[in-house]
């Protein structure tokens, strides 16, 4: 097969969720040469997305999304040590979860395999995380940058609950806090008081580290 015809096949598979199949193509294409980002990049991610706007006409119900979104994580498992560097010197620490009410963690999942590929200590507290467990894990493990993903509109809310609950633990002022998520925006992110947001995984890696340059200069200042 030649890469086009692993990506067009990757795309098909995910499509229909076959999970095996969306295995073997990524360990096909990997083992043809081709980057773990061509693969993610040119086929899961479009393919997901197709899925998305099937499901909005009404063309693809839950089970559809549920089997298309297995058959991605399946292969970011595949692509996840590839994509993260190995000893490479820890950027700062980053504390992850789906807001409570959210199940969706394949975007989230992606941008912690980006993260730690580079450098970032990822803690991954999953999804369905309500305030409590936001901040029992930054108690725990002392984040530079805690972030929040939401997948739904109705979901979206839980990033002021959460930062509302953050600070009145007195906690506020010792992270740095980050939103993502399909429908979440710089304009939303603004206005619940996050200190960065990014659309994809590889603006949120930018965007981590920019963070983390300004709280190393004022804890320097
Ligand atoms: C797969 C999927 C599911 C799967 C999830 C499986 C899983 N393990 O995640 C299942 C079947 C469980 C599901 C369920 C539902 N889903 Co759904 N789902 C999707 C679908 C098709 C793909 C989502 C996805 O994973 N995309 C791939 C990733 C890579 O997306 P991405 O946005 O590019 O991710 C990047 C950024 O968002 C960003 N990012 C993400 N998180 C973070 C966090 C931080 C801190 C930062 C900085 C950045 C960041 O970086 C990511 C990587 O580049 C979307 C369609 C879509 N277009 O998004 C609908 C979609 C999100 N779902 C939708 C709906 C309505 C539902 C249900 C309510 C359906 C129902 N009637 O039951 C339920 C809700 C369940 C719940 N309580 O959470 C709607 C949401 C509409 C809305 N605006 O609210 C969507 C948009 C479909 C649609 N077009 O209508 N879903």
């Amino acid at each position: 097969m030649t890469h086009d015809e692993i990506l067009k096949a990757l795309f098909d598979e995910t499509l229909v969720g076959n999970a095996p199949e969306v295995l073997r193509l990524t360990e096909l294409g990997i083992a043809e040469g081709m980057t773990p980002s061509a693969i993610l990049f040119d086929a899961l991610i479009p393919s997901l997305e197709e899925v998305g706007a099937r499901f909005e006409r009404g063309d693809f119900f839950v089970p559809e999304m549920l089997i298309s979104g297995k058959a991605m994580s399946g292969a970011l498992n595949v692509l996840r040590p590839l994509l993260a560097l190995t000893g490479a010197e820890t950027v700062g620490t980053f504390l992850m979860g789906t807001v409570k009410g959210d199940v969706h963690d394949i975007g989230k999942n992606l941008v912690n395999i980006m993260l730690e590929g580079a450098g970032f200590n990822v803690i991954d507290i999953g999804v369905q995380a309500g305030p409590e467990k936001f901040i029992a894990a930054i108690n725990e493990h002392n984040p530079d940058i805690v972030g929040m993903s939401a997948f739904l509109t109705t979901t979206m809310p839980m990033f002021k609950v959460n930062i509302h609950e953050i600070t009145k633990a007195g906690l506020r002022d010792k992270v740095m806090i980050m939103v993502g998520g399909a429908p979440v925006t710089q304009e939303y992110a603004d206005v619940v008081g996050a200190d960065g947001f990014a659309s994809d995984a590889s603006t949120a890696v930018r965007i981590a580290k920019d963070l983390m340059q300004k709280r190393r200069a004022s804890a320097n200042a």
